[in-house]
């Protein structure tokens, strides 16, 4: 009753409208032709308050929609200029019939059938074989959402009739064997989705809601969405439907608030809205009441430049509006052309003109667009320069020039006017290239094809409409003109829009929770760093390299050694140079005063042998030999001491074995002894220089390995023997007054050697490994300095400056073993005389 009612109203409403003059537009929606292209076109929207159906009737869609009108007339344009020209499909005309979607699937079945049913009839045949069929169009431009084109794309893709969409563009519809004729002049979401990922990574926000609207369009670019995102670390804090605006309920609008409070919790500055138009008004309309803080809304295409969204009051508040517009081509006389259209459709003598060019289908269809007739210029001037025009423009041509081959014309005329059936006009499109205004399209193996976007940013000059700047351009990645952008926050400030923020040079990520975008930051230790930025762990650096604390790169360790110049090695060779003077001057003073009683005493000749022994010590790379040679001196004297001491009767005896060729061949003895151990020390256990990477952190340590501690105790062994014996000989042995005790200096000197050496061995597992080397040449040195020290040095200091000590009466102790060396004693009685 209230349809009724309604209906009723809308008539009444036109037949009392005389002020409004009526146009004859939708009598002009139909050309006859050669070859016929069927239009599916959204002249109309269907009133919201419409009833719901339950009868299979005719559907009235009442509300005008201007863009469907539009784009009709781009159809009618580009026909009309392939009939006009020449070059393309000479001789052939083109018709056209467009009908209404009204946006709706019930309202699109029926042209679409109408489309399919044979020529000069309205009947679909049922056949085995529709090879020979002869539909009534030969190719379908339309329809303009993914929603019909899913539906039609069907359809026509069984009986293989090409349909070029210049609107649909969900990826669903890029599958070729779901819709085999299926082809669009746009490219598909992805593409756009594409983009808009690289557009959040270029602005390095990757912690974003998506929104989706509740349809085939938002929900399959929300899911493409959410893949491509997550390959580029982009986190999807929240993902949302948004119920489309069908339905108004109080449910839905609790959804719409459900997401919206969802969007502000999770504290995203950043939304992805992929959306129809309806339905991002919705939001928007909710958005604005609740006064939802700014944010970067990334639009798709679908509503960045809708009139219901940029017409809705109080946009302005809801922040930055940013999104990808296909580029095209411009097609600057088709203005010119709808004004021309408009205006002859006022002129009474040209509609009475038009007369029926195709056979009407009003009974079964109804009026193509009742609405198109009562308009005036103002009601779609804003919808001009829409930039989905061109792509309607260019579905026309790919079929003219599918057709064009198909019929193998050429620039003279086509020689075989034989008709093309639909299905063979489709095997020409696949992989088309045609040249579409400036641009060259071609279509791909999924029936896309590409096309650059611009970056559209809404701007506004004080309370008027947004105007719509290009800010950058994706030709495969984006490019992008920072300066340009104005961001409707604070300060024009650039949203960040992170869940953490940046982690710090040299330190990692530790996810915490669901997304990897949330994280804390831990700072990687020395000897550890981080390899690449996105790392979760630090990578440890190779042993030959070093790093210090939270770094991102490794460094190589320098070789670390003892060097000249190093503070130790200065104050060693110090040391040695101090040793070696002294024992050179002890040497020159004991050679040059070798037959005076001190020097007879502490050995003679052997004695000047066991100083130039102790100066090598400290100059020889193997002191062990040297040693034995200085030791075994001290020893021979300690003998002598003993046995003097101990065994007064038989020393006499024993004293040859400790005095002249047998004291020497003892000594050789000795020396070949530990000879043979060094040989054997250094032949089993070669020297080798070996690498430490474990001590220092920073260096690499090179040293000389110590093999064999046990041969290397052995070789020490004899010496410590020697010098063991020494003591023994000699810490008991007393001396009569007013004589020299020769014993206590070798007591001394033994006991600097052991002290020296005992000390060394705690030390040196003290001090840190690069300083073992000098702590062990420290060791020598002391060892020999401290026994120049104890006896030779004051024997020099008697030699020097207390003379008159240097007689045969004050080294009695010894002399009195027997009768001394007859060709040496005068020569000491000389010195003792001269020193009186
Ligand atoms: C086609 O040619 C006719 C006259 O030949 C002209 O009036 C019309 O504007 C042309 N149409 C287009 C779209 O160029
Ligand atoms: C369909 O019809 C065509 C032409 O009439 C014929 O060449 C073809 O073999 C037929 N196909 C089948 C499966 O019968
Ligand atoms: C991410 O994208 C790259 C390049 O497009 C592709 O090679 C890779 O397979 C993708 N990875 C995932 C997990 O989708
Ligand atoms: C958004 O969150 C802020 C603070 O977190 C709160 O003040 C505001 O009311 C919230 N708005 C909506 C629409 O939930
Ligand atoms: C109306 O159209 C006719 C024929 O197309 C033309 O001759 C006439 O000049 C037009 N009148 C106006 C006012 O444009
Ligand atoms: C066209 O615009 C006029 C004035 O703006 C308006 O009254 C009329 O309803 C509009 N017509 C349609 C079909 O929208
Ligand atoms: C066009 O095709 C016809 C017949 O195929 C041929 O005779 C003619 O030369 C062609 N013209 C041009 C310009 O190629
Ligand atoms: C095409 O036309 C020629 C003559 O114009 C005719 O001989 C031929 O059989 C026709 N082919 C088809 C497929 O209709
Ligand atoms: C970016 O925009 C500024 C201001 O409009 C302009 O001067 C500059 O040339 C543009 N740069 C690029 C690379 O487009
Ligand atoms: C309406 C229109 O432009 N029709 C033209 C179609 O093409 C033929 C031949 O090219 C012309 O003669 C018509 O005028």
């Amino acid at each position: 009753m209230w349809a009724f009612l309604h209906c009723l109203g809308l008539s009444l409403g036109l037949a009392y409208c005389p002020a409004q003059a009526k146009l004859c537009i939708s009598r002009q929606l139909r050309l006859n032709g050669d070859y016929i292209l069927g239009g599916l076109f959204p002249f109309g929207v269907r009133d919201e308050d419409a009833p719901q159906q339950s009868r299979p009737e005719g559907m009235l869609c009442t509300q005008f929609s201007a863009i469907g009108l539009l784009w009709a007339l781009a159809m009618k344009m580009a026909i009309e200029e392939i009939n006009n020209s020449s070059a393309l499909l000479p001789g052939v005309s083109l018709g056209y019939d467009l009908y209404d979607t009204c946006s709706l699937p019930m309202v699109t079945m029926k042209p679409s059938l109408l489309f399919m049913s044979q020529s000069k009839s309205r009947d679909i045949g049922a056949y085995c074989n529709y090879t020979q069929y002869w539909p009534r169009v030969v190719a379908v431009i339309g329809p303009h959402t993914s929603e019909l084109a899913l539906i039609t794309g069907k359809l026509f893709g069984f009986f293989l009739m090409p349909q070029v969409s210049y609107g649909a563009s969900t990826d669903r519809l890029s599958n070729r064997e779901m819709f085999p004729s299926f082809f669009r002049t746009i490219p598909s979401d992805r593409v756009q989705l594409e983009a808009i990922v690289d557009l959040l990574s270029l602005f390095d926000w990757n912690w974003v809601a998506a929104v989706g609207s509740d349809d085939e369009y938002g929900r399959q670019g929300l899911s493409i969405f959410s893949s491509l995102a997550n390959n580029r670390s982009i986190c999807v804090a929240h993902e949302g439907i948004l119920p489309l605006p069908k339905a108004q309920d109080p449910q839905d609008l609790g959804k719409v608030g459900n997401i919206l409070q969802q969007i502000n919790q999770s504290a995203v500055q950043v939304v992805v809205l992929f959306s129809t138009a309806a339905a991002a008004r919705t939001l928007f309309q909710y958005c604005i009441q609740t006064r939802v803080t700014p944010k970067v809304w990334v639009a798709s295409e679908a509503w960045l430049v809708s009139e219901l969204v940029v017409k809705l009051p109080g946009i302005q508040r809801v922040g930055t509006i940013l999104g990808f517009l296909l580029q095209g081509s411009p097609l600057p006389e088709f203005s010119d052309y709808v004004a021309r259209c408009l205006s002859q459709a006022a002129n009474q003598t040209f509609c009475d003109s038009l007369g029926e060019t195709l056979p009407s289908e009003e009974d079964v269809i109804g009026p193509q667009c009742p609405q198109c007739d009562h308009i005036s210029h103002e009601n779609i001037s804003a919808g001009l320069q829409h930039h989905q025009t061109f792509a309607v423009y260019a579905a026309v041509y790919s079929v003219a020039h599918a057709l064009h081959r198909s019929l193998g014309c050429n620039a003279s005329g086509c020689p075989s006017r034989n008709a093309t059936r639909p299905w063979e006009l489709v095997s020409k499109m696949y992989n088309l290239r045609f040249p579409a205004r400036s641009l060259t399209l071609q279509f791909d193996d999924s029936g896309n094809v590409d096309m650059n976007y611009d970056l559209k940013l809404w701007v506004w000059h004080r309370d008027e409409e947004p105007e719509l700047l290009t800010v950058g351009t994706f030709q495969g990645s984006l490019e992008l003109n920072r300066s340009q952008i104005h961001w409707h926050s604070q300060g024009n400030k650039e949203p960040v829009s992170r869940c953490s923020r940046e982690c710090e040079e040299g330190q990692v990520r530790r996810v915490k929770g669901f997304h990897s975008c949330c994280y804390d930051c831990l700072s990687c230790k020395a000897g550890t760093y981080r390899k690449n930025r996105d790392d979760l762990t630090c990578s440890r650096c190779p042993e030959h390299q070093w790093s210090p604390d939270l770094s991102t790169q490794c460094f190589p360790r320098p070789l670390r050694f003892l060097a000249w110049g190093e503070p130790v090695v200065v104050a060693l060779l110090l040391l040695l140079l101090l040793e070696t003077g002294l024992s050179l001057a002890a040497l020159g003073l004991f050679c040059h005063s070798r037959g005076s009683p001190l020097v007879q005493a502490s050995g003679g000749s052997l004695s000047c042998f066991g100083l130039g022994c102790l100066l090598l010590v400290c100059l020889s790379p193997l002191f062990h030999l040297p040693l034995t040679g200085c030791l075994g001196t001290l020893f021979l004297r300690a003998a002598e001491v003993f046995l003097a001491s101990e065994f007064p009767g038989r020393a006499g005896r024993l004293r040859s074995w400790l005095r002249g060729p047998r004291a020497w061949l003892l000594l050789v003895l000795l020396l070949l002894a530990e000879g043979a151990l060094c040989a054997w020390y250094l032949a089993a256990f070669p020297q080798r220089m070996v690498t430490d990477w474990q001590v220092l952190p920073r260096e690499a340590l090179v040293h000389c390995q110590v093999r064999s501690w046990f041969s290397f105790g052995v070789m020490h062994g004899v010496n410590a023997a020697l010098a063991f014996l020494c003591f023994l000989g000699t810490f008991m042995v007393q001396s009569q007054a007013g004589r020299y005790n020769l014993a206590r200096g070798i007591t001394f000197a033994m006991l600097a050697y052991f002290i020296i050496w005992i000390s060394f061995i705690p030390l040196l597992a003290n001090v840190p490994k690069v300083y073992q080397p000098a702590m062990q040449m420290a060791a020598i040195l002391l060892c020999a300095l401290g026994i120049l020290t104890t006896f030779y040095l004051p024997k020099c200091y008697l030699l020097l400056w207390q003379q008159h000590l240097n007689t045969q009466e004050f080294f009695q102790s010894f002399l009195e073993l027997g009768p001394w060396d007859r060709g040496k004693e005068g020569e000491g009685k000389a010195t003792r005389d001269r020193s009186q």
